[in-house]
């Protein structure tokens, strides 16, 4: 007896290699559930939307709660200030922000603003992985205060190590955005809920459940990835009264499960003028029935021992295998963008978040922005290393690892710069 359960619980064997990418078929975002196709844009908005968007939430990421009634409590503190950051060109601003009020848990943000900037600027919305901390040396910046993985903090503890300040330094380019006319804002996506299965109980989805504090949501209800993405939204409510920042162009964007994080942002929040994903992978921009790389099984705790069983709704898990009958793909996440502008980007030796999959869910999407009237893509030929394409949806393949770095940064502000409204 205990074989065959072994059996049915042991781990396929993960493909990189694209000659074994087994056959598969996407279902297409441009026909309705009840099998008419998009004829327009306002069929678009009104019918098929509606029902990719719940295709999504009911699928991946789980029902975010409307809290809007506990936002009107929300408080905003400003815990510091300056005009001398980076050798005087920005200004920064380290919010305290109790986005439900003072019962709830909250998050600390901070912000530079190019002091040069003679109006509102862009701006960049962004979680961080270790604490503000660790996203520049500025040596004023608060260490985080709330939980942090293994790898951020003080040995044998859960509290943030200061001596590891400027540890994520390299994945944020404020100085070069700053150069270039573009703040900045990022908040420890830890702040919102801790990653680890548990951490619900010590983030927002415990105070918002709607039978207080440390009661569990029930399946189908948002799962971590879906309190991070409220947070970037948070953010963005706080932003839209900072007078140096124009929140009409506000660029949301995440990398790899906060890239995941930032497309669903993207998805439930339109005020975000444009949407990055960088490296987002499995859960993300790739396409879960191409099965390369990181699988729904493998991320969703379906073998023991590995994955992350927090991120997504249990019933995602349940096409583990089965990706086939998956009534989704990544395509229809990434549709949930159209028609504001769209940015995949991925790295050329991440195999585990596929990018070619990446690749393709952007092209899958492409149909979606025409409808809207918008040139989207532009193309079906995967592109060469460091060869950016895409004209409303932008696409890039950097040289190197999983990570986020300047020639990424550099393609999401050439893109900015062309496709955010001028003002
Ligand atoms: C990996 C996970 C990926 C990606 C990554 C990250 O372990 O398998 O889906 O999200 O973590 O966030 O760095």
């Amino acid at each position: 007896m205990l074989l065959p359960l072994l059996l049915l619980s042991a781990m396929p064997p993960v493909i990189s290699d694209e000659a074994k990418v087994p056959p598969y078929t996407l279902p297409d975002p441009l026909v309705c559930a009840d099998g008419r196709k998009v004829a327009d844009a306002k069929m678009w908005e009104e019918v098929r939307r509606p029902e990719v968007f719940r295709l999504v939430e009911e699928n991946m990421f789980g029902r975010t709660p409307d809290t809007s009634k506990s936002q009107a409590d929300a408080v905003v503190e400003i815990r510091e200030q300056s005009k001398d950051a980076f050798g005087g060109k920005a200004s920064r601003t380290q919010f305290k922000v109790w986005p439900i009020g003072k019962k709830g848990p909250s998050f600390d943000m901070l912000l530079y603003v190019p002091n040069a900037a003679k109006r509102p600027a862009p701006v960049f919305v962004g979680l961080n992985f270790g604490g503000n901390h660790t996203t520049t040396e500025d040596p004023a910046v608060f260490v985080a205060s709330s939980w942090v993985s293994k790898q951020w903090a003080l040995r044998g503890t859960t509290q943030a190590d200061p001596a590891l300040r400027g540890g994520q330094a390299r994945r944020w380019e404020f100085e070069m955005l700053i150069d270039r006319g573009y703040a900045s804002a990022t908040a420890y996506y830890g702040d919102f809920e801790p990653d680890h299965p548990e951490g619900w109980k010590d983030g927002f989805r415990a105070a918002i459940s709607p039978d207080g504090v440390n009661t569990k949501w029930k399946d189908g209800d948002w799962a971590a990835i879906g309190c991070w993405s409220w947070g970037l939204s948070r953010m963005l409510d706080v932003l839209a009264k900072v007078p140096s920042v124009d929140p009409a162009r506000a660029a949301v964007h995440g990398h790899s499960r906060l890239g995941k994080a930032s497309l669903w942002a993207g998805a439930q929040d339109r005020r975000f003028a444009f949407v990055i994903s960088n490296d987002s992978g499995c859960g993300g921009a790739a396409l879960n029935k191409r099965i390369f790389g990181e699988t729904v099984g493998i991320i969703t705790g379906h073998y023991p021992g590995r994955g992350f069983p927090h991120w997504f709704t249990a019933r995602f898990e349940t096409f583990s295998e089965r990706e086939d009958q998956l009534p989704l793909d990544a395509h229809y996440l990434l549709a949930l963008a159209a028609p504001r502008p769209l940015y995949v980007a991925s790295a050329s030796e991440d195999s585990w978040a596929d990018p070619l999959g990446e690749f393709l869910g952007a092209v899958n999407a492409d149909p979606v922005y025409h409808l809207l009237g918008q040139p989207g893509l532009a193309t079906k030929e995967f592109p060469p290393i460091s060869k950016p394409v895409g004209r409303t949806i932008g696409y890039h393949l950097r040289p190197g690892k999983h990570d986020i770095l300047l020639e990424d940064w550099k393609n999401y502000a050439d893109f900015a710069d062309r496709v955010l409204p001028a003002k």
